[in-house]
């Protein structure tokens, strides 16, 4: 059978969520020739729709973020959006026991023919999981999602990452991380636009209500930003419900702050630029790193013949020069 991009789309556009499944795992897809068919895909999708939230969930393993993702996509729905779930895990050392937690922690949304779940992680090297990301969000958004969560573990540079992929970065905290928060990184103070302490219910509701407080503190303190945004700190309970109207109003009112005055094209229009720049750097290293002078360069600063210095000039004014005479002949 021919493979028929306009067949699929239009499927996926009517609501069709076997189709959309398809979809993702061919543009998630490694093998060579699905790429083809992947890309053939993304590009009859037309223009990128502007109307669209990205919202990146992250905190630590088991904070909450896959139940609260579920609490608040159906509160999205209810506010009358379509709503798309994608799970990156940067970290391909995790046991794939959470593929499953994902889909019965997000049950009430995996059963609304309004969402799509995409329970599967996404794994491997960052640069990887973000360029599948990337294209699968494209994809999402191009059949009439416009409210995408993006769930990801907060490990070392996946904070970034996902400020990277997303309009909004919602912050998760466990109750009682310790006092003067030693437990909260400083990459989470930099990147997250809305701040929530989970499991604000029970026992552990005083504790994270003392947590909400401190993080408030720590953030009056931290003078990193200057986006005019004043980041919300919330206290919610996924199981029973509270805070999710209030964790709902504070997404959407990062969004219309993102809108107003520009914001949120000229954020996309940085990430993109950076991914370019990215894309170039790895895609430069790798093709250097297989060709045929790799061995002989690296023999030579292995041996201390050469400096690491002399030889990265090298390398770096000889690949430079090559640039500027292709330019030049309209390459
Ligand atoms: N009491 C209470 N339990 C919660 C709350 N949120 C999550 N849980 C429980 O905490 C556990 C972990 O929740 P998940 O939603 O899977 O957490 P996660 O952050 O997605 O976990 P990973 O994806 O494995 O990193 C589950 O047993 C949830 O039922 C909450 O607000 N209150
Ligand atoms: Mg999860």
């Amino acid at each position: 059978m021919t493979f028929d991009p306009q067949a699929w789309i239009d499927a996926m556009r009517a609501g069709d969520r076997a189709t959309l499944g398809r979809a993702v795992s061919l543009v998630e897809s490694a093998r060579a020739d699905d790429r083809p068919k992947a890309a053939a895909l993304l590009s009859a999708l037309g223009p990128a729709r502007v109307d669209v939230h990205r919202v990146g969930v992250t905190g630590p393993p088991g904070v909450g973020k896959s139940t609260l993702i579920d609490r608040l996509g159906v509160r999205t729905l209810e506010a009358g959006h379509r709503v798309a779930v994608l799970a990156v895990d940067p970290s391909s050392e995790r046991s794939g026991g959470s593929i499953l937690g994902d889909k019965t922690r997000m049950t009430r949304l995996v059963a609304d023919p309004r969402a799509f779940v995409r329970p599967s992680p996404s794994r491997g090297a960052l640069g990887g999981v973000a360029r599948r990301t990337r294209e699968v969000m494209r994809l999402l958004e191009g059949v009439g999602y416009d409210r995408v969560f993006v769930e990801t573990v907060g490990v070392g540079q996946s904070e970034a990452l996902v400020a990277q992929l997303t309009d909004t970065v919602v912050g998760l905290l466990s109750p009682g991380i310790g006092d003067g928060l030693q437990g909260v990184k400083r990459g989470l103070l930099e990147w997250v636009d809305v701040a929530a302490v989970t499991h604000a219910d029970g026992p552990q509701a005083e504790a994270a209500e003392r947590t909400r407080r401190q993080f408030e503190a720590a953030l009056s303190l931290f003078e990193g930003r200057d986006d005019g945004w004043r980041v919300t700190v919330l206290a919610v309970s996924s199981t029973e419900g509270t805070g999710i109207d209030a964790l709902f109003e504070a997404v959407e009112a990062h969004h219309r702050h993102l809108c107003a005055g520009g914001r949120l094209p000229a954020r996309r229009a940085a990430q993109r630029v950076r991914w370019m720049w990215h894309l170039v750097e790895t895609g430069l290293v790798e093709r250097l790193r297989s060709s045929s002078a790799a061995a002989a360069w690296e023999a030579a600063v292995a041996g201390g013949e050469v400096a690491p210095e002399t030889v990265a000039d090298r390398i770096v004014r000889q690949c430079a020069e090559t640039l500027a005479g292709a330019v030049e002949h309209g390459a």
